[in-house]
């Protein structure tokens, strides 16, 4: 029968997460702020602004709600300045092998992600014409592990929250996921995503019995 495929973009379709850093290592160095990449993983699934005051925090940094939108400005264009020349090869491994199994079984797929950038990576990446629906940062009020992102994009492709899948990246979104009542697929690392109810390294690890299994 047919399903919700809902998709996490970062650290599930593209590895932006890279860029995030670097853009972020940027405000915080020029606020002398220790900002390492052990330190990213706190970001990972979590808004723009909420990212800002997670590093103002290990910086003990207080800051005016102006400072904090010029910095937030500045972040988002450096960001997009790594954008530029982003390109197809830029989907993680496997995630293109599903993109056209769950289109050939004409399965629901939606975009279920934090970022207020996401529209412009699918489209850069060449996988945007995969999503029947796109829900993102623009959309919603509540962050995750809050299930609104999820459960919008359900909601818009016409499915029960049972019969959603979602593919995750982060802590807060597989809980997201599971408090929506929704299957959980954790993509990465087992120790992390254990409350995941799969869990797979990457999308080279998913077969298409998996898929199969899912659906039916
Ligand atoms: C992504 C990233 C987060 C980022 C957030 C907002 O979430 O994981 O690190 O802070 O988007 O991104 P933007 O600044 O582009 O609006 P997701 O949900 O796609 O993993
Ligand atoms: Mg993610």
């Amino acid at each position: 029968s047919k399903k919700a495929f809902i998709f996490d973009l970062d650290g599930v379709i593209v590895d932006t997460a890279k860029y995030h850093f670097l853009a972020w290592q940027k405000i915080a160095k020029s606020l002398n702020i220790n900002f390492a990449h052990e330190d990213n993983e706190l970001l990972k699934g979590v808004s723009r602004v909420r990212s800002l005051d997670i590093i103002l925090g290990l910086g003990n940094v207080q800051a005016t709600q102006e400072q904090k939108d010029q910095w937030l400005i500045q972040k988002n264009e450096d960001y997009l300045s790594y954008l530029v020349d982003m390109d197809e090869s830029e989907v993680l491994p496997g995630v293109l092998k599903i993109l056209k199994l769950l289109k050939d079984k004409n399965q629901g797929i939606a975009l279920g992600s934090a970022s207020k950038n996401a529209r412009p990576i699918l489209e850069k990446t060449g996988v945007l014409s995969y999503f029947n629906v796109i829900v993102d940062g623009n959309d919603v009020t509540n962050a995750k592990p809050d299930p609104e992102v999820f459960l919008k994009a359900a909601q818009l492709l016409n499915i029960d929250p049972k019969d959603s899948i979602v593919f995750e990246d982060s802590v807060a979104g597989i809980q997201a996921a599971n408090i929506g009542e929704m299957v959980s697929v954790g993509i990465g690392e087992e120790t992390i995503l254990h409350e995941a109810d799969y869990i797979f390294k990457d999308f080279t690890q998913i077969t298409a019995d998996f898929i199969e299994k899912l659906i039916n």
